[in-house]
């Protein structure tokens, strides 16, 4: 565990209380566990981030792994304590996060960017960022939210993850970690505040800036292969898919999965 209380710098940024006090740590198992550890042991501020250079136990989904060169990218846990969010309806904290990396993203890129359901961010049918959020309930509503994203930013070379790419690959150019971190944080903290007002916007956005929307692509349901249409997301998070004869349904996360 390492010391947050060395490794803690205020930045300038123009948020209110989002990624102004991060911790930064060159090495870390992961920095969605780091935070959990942090809130659970300590006070945290709302909107504080977890940042390191690298990550060894870096996680994506369901034991799945998130790898980074050392350094390179940008691996960050923010915490935020939306207690006025129901819990069947906390998706919508995915829906925000995806979209503020759309936004972030579509101001550096030329090609369209793309939410590719639940929690992937693709550009060019590549994944260029994921988010994995983790969050505790307090009796209905959510607790503590940690939002863990990795974005793809100066890395060049990708060993051993097939279908990546970033920022440096799609435009030529290297960017700044801190710019970046600091535009992140500005567009994590609008919608955060909008969000308390109104959680159904967010979910339209996320739904029309899906990957492959109103397109036939395969799916993988109960083991087999079958053309599906995604036309949305409802508002538990699970995807909406239009079979060939025009039948509706939602499938979780277990339950569908594009091939890609
Ligand atoms: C995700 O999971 O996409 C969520 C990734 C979240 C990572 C951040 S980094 C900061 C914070 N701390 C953590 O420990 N985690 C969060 P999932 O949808 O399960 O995707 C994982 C899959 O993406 C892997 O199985 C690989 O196929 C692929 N992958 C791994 N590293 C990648 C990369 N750098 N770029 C693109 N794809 C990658």
């Amino acid at each position: 565990m390492p010391s947050v209380i060395y490794g803690i710098k205020y930045l300038k940024l123009e948020t209110l209380f989002t990624g102004k006090i991060q911790y930064f740590e060159a090495e870390i198992g992961s920095t969605n566990d780091w935070a959990a550890m942090a809130v659970k042991n300590l006070k945290v501020m709302e909107g504080t981030v977890f940042r390191a250079g690298s990550q060894h136990q870096g996680k994506g989904q369901r034991g799945r792994v998130w790898a980074s060169e050392p350094n390179a990218n940008l691996l960050v846990s923010y915490v935020f304590y939306p207690g006025f969010i129901p819990a069947h309806r906390q998706f919508v904290l995915v829906q925000l996060v995806s979209l503020a990396l759309k936004s972030v993203l579509d101001e550096i890129l030329i090609d369209e960017v793309k939410i590719k359901w639940p929690n992937d961010i693709y550009v060019n049918d590549l994944k260029i960022a994921g988010v994995l959020i983790e969050s505790t309930m307090k009796g209905n509503s959510v607790g503590s939210s940690i939002f863990g994203i990795g974005l793809n930013v100066n890395q060049r070379i990708f060993e051993n993850v097939p279908n990546a790419t970033s920022i440096a690959l799609e435009t030529g150019k290297g960017l700044d970690l801190d710019r970046l971190l600091s535009d992140l944080s500005s567009q994590l903290e609008s919608r955060y505040l909008s969000l308390r007002r109104d959680l159904d916007t967010l979910s339209l956005k996320y739904s029309e800036a899906l990957f492959r929307k109103n397109q036939k692509c395969e799916y993988v349901i109960g083991g087999q292969t079958t053309l599906m249409t995604p036309i949305g997301v409802d508002q538990l998070g699970q995807i909406v898919l239009e079979d060939e004869y025009g039948r509706v349904n939602s499938y979780g996360f277990h339950e569908a999965r594009m091939v890609i």
